[in-house]
């Protein structure tokens, strides 16, 4: 006699909306490509160096951070916005290679967001103790294109509340190669990263990158 396929339920696939509607945690998504990306990450930040940018308040980030792409995230004490060109090189941003677009529109069609093309390309390095406090991202001019966001390096502690600042907040652990899509509803939820614990990564170093693509524009 065969045996039966299944003693009581079929094993569940891994929810990739866990976080909610309009979000995907695609596990180890970057992991196929990484022997092109980390080479590229390198070749980009050689051109716009990472640098700890001020807030408008006044406060140094504890996030470094690069961009490339037609249009970067700066902030300084006159605000934040999107720039053509780097404050730092006064030169336009390095071009976005193109295993960052392919690898942010595969997401994002993964995720439901079929024909995402993202024209900007934040770069953030964390160090141990780094952080990123619980914001939204408004800076964008359409609200319908989602966001991808790739992890390299180091894991992190995700935090992911709601609409409102005072929302619940999860947290989830991201590790090296995991790519998380936001959209739709979950667009202009808040969300931020706990202070990096201390580590060492076998391939980065002491360090976390997170690339977070965005059509700002
Ligand atoms: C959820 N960066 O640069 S990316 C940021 O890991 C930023 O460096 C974090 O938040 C990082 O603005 C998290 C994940 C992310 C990005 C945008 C979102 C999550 C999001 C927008 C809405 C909801
Ligand atoms: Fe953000």
């Amino acid at each position: 006699m065969t045996q039966p396929l299944f003693q009581t339920q079929p094993p569940a696939p891994l929810p990739k909306n866990l976080l909610g509607p309009g979000t995907a945690v695609l596990a180890g998504f970057a992991l196929a490509v990484e022997d092109e990306l980390l080479p590229a990450l390198q070749r980009v930040t050689e051109q716009s160096p990472f640098r700890n940018m001020v807030t408008p308040s006044g406060f140094r980030m504890s996030v470094a951070m690069s961009n490339c792409g037609e249009l970067g995230w700066v902030t300084d004490r006159t605000g934040y916005r999107y720039d053509h060109f780097d404050p730092e090189t006064n030169r336009p941003w390095p071009e976005m290679p193109a295993v960052f677009k392919e690898l942010a529109t595969g997401a994002a069609n993964e995720a439901g967001f079929p024909g995402f093309n993202p024209d900007a390309c934040l770069i953030n390095r964390y160090e141990p103790g780094s952080k990123l406090s619980l914001h939204q991202d408004k800076d964008e001019r359409d609200y319908t294109q989602p966001i991808v966001s790739v992890s390299l390096g180091l894991s992190a502690t995700f935090l992911f509340g709601g609409l409102k600042r005072t929302d619940p907040i999860q947290r989830i652990q991201v590790i090296h190669g995991d790519v998380l899509v936001w959209g739709g509803p979950a667009r202009l939820r808040y969300h931020g990263i706990a202070p990096l614990r201390d580590g060492t990564h076998v391939q980065l170093g002491p360090v976390r990158y997170n690339l977070t693509f965005r059509k700002a524009g």
